[in-house]
């Protein structure tokens, strides 16, 4: 019998998909939450899906008779909690949304482990995040930073950490929070900034775009790995006592930095030229066509009512207990993994459109039927 079982909410997600081919190499039984949705579109663990030890169910976090069920039927000796309304804009237009799955869903998780009496058994380990420091009080910020959560996200995120914490003192549970700092990858979601800038650069050096409207260039963040962070969920659950712990890489740059790597990828070079709503980013090297043409602008539309613009995490509490190495994956490795594995997806999304192109002329040609 297999000892090691894990629990996955948020299994479709970034970190789930990393998470899952984590815990599978190292033998875990592992079950997925899934929710139903009207296109069935798990591109992430499509990979994964068939394999003998993977299973998916559905339930979600705002059911609680579902995660009671599942919880009871899967037996859990760890729940790692990632499930969220992960989007801190969206966050501002759905914050009742955001409020039940990102705070009521822990509660509900910490309860479904309890109904089914699993508290001495069962860890839980919950994605908490840095947008808890918000309206930053410290820089850099570690485990005894006061919080000043600034957006429904983050208020919803700190009822999270508290109720874990609470379950941990009150129920003797085997449960912590990670403070992740942002972690990005060639599967980041296509409207989290990293990922919307390497797909525009790709797009734009492939003549398939032309131009990038982006919010606060000026925002600083630990941009960090999600496939190095994953590894540190684990860590912290095998860790001896139940612990909170910052994950960060301790190095920061800006949304303009990112930008500018991002695009000198791809073969181009920006000039960044004026300021806040009018700054743009103007091309001054790379294809004779481009260079001239601005091709990166600010728009108030990717505005927040209130933005958190200084996060930088201080690692040093995860390197000593748990082991963890910070700077496996570098920001400018990042980068251009992301960048490359974008040029593909667009370079790809190219072919896929020939083939239906050629496919609509030879069926006008009677080639095919
Ligand atoms: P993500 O890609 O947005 O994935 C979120 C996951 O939650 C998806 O699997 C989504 O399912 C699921 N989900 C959302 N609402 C649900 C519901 N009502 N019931 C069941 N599942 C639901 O997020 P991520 O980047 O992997 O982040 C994982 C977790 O870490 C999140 O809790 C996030 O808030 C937190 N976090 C992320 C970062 C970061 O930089 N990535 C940093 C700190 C903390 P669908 O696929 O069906 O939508
Ligand atoms: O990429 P973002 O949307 O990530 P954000 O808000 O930091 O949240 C992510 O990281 C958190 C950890 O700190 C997680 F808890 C959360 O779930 C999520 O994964 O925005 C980063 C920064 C912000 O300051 C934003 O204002 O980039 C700025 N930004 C500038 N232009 C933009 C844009 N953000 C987005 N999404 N789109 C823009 O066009």
């Amino acid at each position: 019998m297999n000892n090691n079982i894990a629990l996955i909410t948020g299994v479709t997600g970034q970190d789930g998909s990393y998470l899952s081919e984590f815990l599978l190499a190292k033998g875990y039984e592992v079950h997925g939450i899934i929710r139903r949705s009207s296109v069935d579109y798990r591109e992430r663990i499509a990979h994964l899906e068939g394999k003998p030890h993977f299973h998916l169910h559905y339930a979600d976090m705002g059911d609680s008779m579902s995660l009671v069920k599942l919880v009871g039927l899967v037996q859990p000796t760890e729940i790692y909690n990632l499930a969220a309304q992960s989007h801190v804009q969206v966050s501002f237009d759905a914050p009742e949304f955001t409020a039940d799955v990102d705070a009521v869903g822990v509660l509900r998780i910490l309860e479904a482990v309890r109904t089914n009496h699993l508290e001495k058994t069962c860890k839980v380990y919950q994605a908490s995040t840095s947008e808890l420091y918000g309206k930053v009080e410290e820089v850099p910020q570690n485990e005894n930073t006061p919080f000043h959560p600034y957006s429904p996200y983050a208020v919803a995120k700190l009822y999270g950490f508290w109720i874990v914490k609470e379950y941990r003192e009150a129920y003797g549970m085997f449960c912590c929070s990670g403070i992740l700092f942002n972690h990005e990858s060639e599967r980041r979601g296509e409207t989290f900034v990293t990922r919307k800038i390497t797909l525009a650069a790709a797009r734009i050096a492939q003549g398939k775009q032309e131009k990038l409207y982006l919010g606060n260039l000026d925002s600083l963040r630990d941009w960090g790995y999600a496939k190095d962070y994953v590894e540190c969920m684990w860590l912290i659950l095998q860790h001896e006592t139940p612990e909170d712990f910052v994950i960060a890489t301790g190095v920061q740059h800006s949304v303009r930095e990112f930008t500018d790597l991002a695009f000198r990828h791809v073969g181009i070079e920006l000039k960044f030229e004026g300021e806040g709503i009018n700054e743009k980013g103007i091309c001054v090297g790379g294809p004779e066509h481009l260079v001239g043409k601005t091709l990166v602008e600010v728009s108030a539309d990717f505005y927040r009512p209130t933005d958190v613009v200084n996060l930088w995490g201080d690692p040093t509490k995860a390197k000593a207990k748990l082991g963890w190495n910070p700077a496996k994956t570098s920001f400018e490795e990042l980068v251009k993994l992301m960048v490359e594995h974008d040029m593909g997806k667009v370079a790809a999304e190219g072919a896929a459109e020939k083939v239906r192109t050629n496919l609509a002329e030879y069926l006008e040609k009677g080639i095919v039927k």
